[in-house]
């Protein structure tokens, strides 16, 4: 695959995709292999929506991504494997093995009665054997189904119910800095409400006790030695479903994120060569989970497409100790590095004695994800990390959009410090006004909409079509709508400026307020509550939680710590209000409706400036919030 070469050379490939859409793509489909080309490249609708990239053409993911590189590649490594602990040895998958390991992996699958359609739920730390359950189900034709390790048993559950899982796939424990995690206990008990579930096969990672259930439960250490390493990829239509990959939404629910085989790989393998300008043999380090579409595209899939040698890490940035990444980096000489902006921010909060004594110049590009960076965290990323000859690529997209929408070149575009810079070729950015106007020329404010489609773009939400178009396709008629605010400057550079609905990103995390709330009721003494976001140094959002208690407790510091221990059991770890206050009612409107935004201004400290409460059912619910604001 051709890889953009300078500005001029972005300018016209961008012409061509908008002039030519069709030719523009199916040129770049042509360098993977289809055991079938497709009859005709798109077909679309964003009124009642449908998209369909590739027709009725035939391939398996898993062959781009391994088998196609075995003649040129097989002893080069694919997946480098840093372990938490750094006593732990690292691990070299190369392009031969892994392909080995995914081929046996994917016969285990088999044997314990999974086929082409069903869906696999994935619950694992960040060992290989995540990618290779991932590409064993892909071999085969599952449709994956990572849960983050992160969530508890209750998001685990709505998880497995709504995509009908069969299978699990999980191991005894994580590591994760110095804590043990139990994940296999955690599974137990979301199956207690998953009848669908008949198999879990279980990794030994830490060697902690766990209860297997006979007849249910197997080791994959004991099946792995049943199979050989014998697995034809089945052959999958361009439309077929790869995954599901489960995203917040503003009801409780979250809603299942539909990607499919031919577009989500040419729209990935594309954006991971060209956004980062991969270079064959360079050592490629993304710190996303494989639980998060970060993971999905641009630690699985993108890089192996590309041929690369995709880096793996199972540990957390601060442990053993605020140096951990720069070690790895020097490590393992790794070239691209790619993260998020919580994360530099949490680093440069601890001080440049942990980076100082690493030398980083193996780093040629790093990149950012997930959240806007602020320019405070941009800088001090390029000096003391890219030592002011790095290219940063800040780079804008959504777990529905499969891969990156927004983002510089690297080291082509020209950078700005907050900005997600340009479109990439075939990405259709428009502004709207409240209205649904599109907004013309440059310094405009306005939602973030797509009128094109590109190959990534999510196909639907799983067994419920009606939710996708009413959340993606619905607010503005015709267009995609992302969620986002965003503004376009002088220079026609995008700024992604936030979330303008019911969602907050805390630490890079994608949350729902409703499911948040959810959690907290499940607390005995809760009635009523309400979460939103407030802005928080080093998380990016931080969680402000307004209970209601149905009894008179005065212990309140002991039932903000039940509160807390209920969100961790329920939701998980990644949900924890930050602050919390108990309220004796909520801001309503008369039809009953939160006003969120009052409670959204008194987390921010924002108080004189609550607007017009007179809508409201009882204003002096107000007055007492506001004098109870956590600080
Ligand atoms: C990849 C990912 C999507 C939301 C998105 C934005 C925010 C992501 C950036 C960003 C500013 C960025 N998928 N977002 N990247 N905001 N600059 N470079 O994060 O589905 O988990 O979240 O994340 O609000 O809508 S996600």
């Amino acid at each position: 695959m051709k890889k953009i070469k300078s500005i001029e050379d972005y300018h016209k490939e961008y012409k061509k995709s908008i002039e030519q859409p069709e030719t523009f793509w199916s040129e770049i489909a042509e360098n993977f292999i289809w055991k079938k080309k497709w009859d005709s490249v798109l077909k679309w609708d964003f009124n009642n929506y449908n998209v369909n990239w590739f027709l009725n053409g035939k391939l398996n993911i898993t062959e781009n991504c391994l088998d196609r590189h075995l003649s040129s590649k097989g002893n080069q490594p694919a997946i480098i494997w840093e372990p938490n602990d750094p006593k732990e040895k690292a691990l070299t998958l190369t392009y031969k093995e892994l392909h080995e390991k995914v081929c046996s992996f994917a016969n285990v699958l088999k044997n314990n009665g999974c086929k082409k359609g069903d869906r696999i739920c994935i619950y694992m730390p960040m060992v290989p054997e995540l990618a290779i359950a991932v590409l064993a189900c892909a071999r085969i034709g599952a449709i994956h189904s990572v849960v983050f390790g992160g969530f508890s048993f209750n998001s685990l559950a709505d998880r497995i119910h709504d995509a009908d899982c069969n299978l699990v796939i999980t191991s005894d424990g994580a590591y994760r800095g110095a804590k043990d995690i139990p994940l296999k206990s955690v599974v137990d008990e979301a199956l207690k409400t998953c009848p669908t579930v008949k198999k879990v096969i279980v990794l030994r990672r830490t060697n902690s006790k766990v209860e297997m259930q006979n007849g249910r439960d197997v080791w994959w250490n004991d099946e792995i030695k049943k199979v050989n390493a014998d697995c034809p990829a089945e052959t999958m239509d361009a439309e077929d479903m790869l995954f599901i990959l489960y995203t917040s939404g503003s009801t409780g629910k979250p809603k299942g994120v539909v990607h499919t085989c031919g577009g989500y790989m040419v729209y990935t393998g594309y954006t991971f060569k060209n956004v980062f300008q991969y270079n064959d043999g360079e050592i490629y380090w993304c710190t996303a989970d494989v639980g998060w579409i970060t993971g999905h595209s641009y630690l699985v899939y993108g890089p192996l497409l590309n041929g690369a040698t995709t880096l793996m890490f199972e540990g957390i940035p601060t442990w053993p100790d605020a140096g951990r990444f720069w070690e790895v980096i020097d490590k393992h000489k790794v070239n691209i590095f790619y993260t998020a902006p919580t994360a530099i921010r949490s680093l440069e909060a601890m001080g440049l004695d942990f980076v100082k004594p690493h030398k980083l110049n193996s780093l040629r590009v790093l990149g950012t994800v997930g959240e806007p960076i602020n320019a405070e965290a941009w800088n001090w990323y390029n000096e003391n990390i890219g030592k002011n000859n790095c290219p940063i690529v800040d780079t804008w997209w959504q777990t529905e959009t499969g891969g990156i929408m927004i983002s510089p070149i690297a080291g082509i575009t020209k950078t700005k410090p907050g900005f997600a810079t340009l479109p990439l070729p075939g990405v259709q950015p428009v502004l709207l006004d409240e209205s649904g106007k599109e907004l013309q020329g440059n310094n405009v404010d306005g939602r973030l909409c797509m009128k094109f489609p590109w190959p990534g773009i999510i196909r639907t939400t799983y067994k419920n079509h009606e939710r996708c178009k009413e959340v993606y396709f619905s607010t503005f008629k015709g267009y995609y709508f992302t969620g986002d605010g965003c503004r376009r400057d002088e220079d026609g550079y995008y700024r992604i400026t936030g979330r303008v609905d019911d969602v907050i990103k805390v630490s890079g995390h994608l949350l729902g307020t409703a499911e948040i709330e959810n959690a907290i009721n499940e607390h005995a003494d809760i009635v009523e509550s309400a979460v939103v976001g407030f802005p928080h140094d080093i998380k990016g959002w931080g969680i402000y939680a307004y209970v209601i208690c149905d009894r008179k407790r005065d212990d309140v510091e002991e039932l903000k710590k039940e509160i807390i221990g209920t969100v961790n059991k329920f939701m998980g770890p990644i949900a924890k209000p930050d602050k919390i206050q108990i309220v004796t009612g909520l801001p309503k409107t008369r039809s009953g409706k939160i006003m969120r935004r009052i409670l959204r201004k008194v987390a921010e400290g924002d108080v004189n400036n609550l607007g017009d409460t007179s809508t409201l059912l009882d204003p002096a619910v107000v007055e007492e919030i506001v004098k109870g604001a956590v600080k």
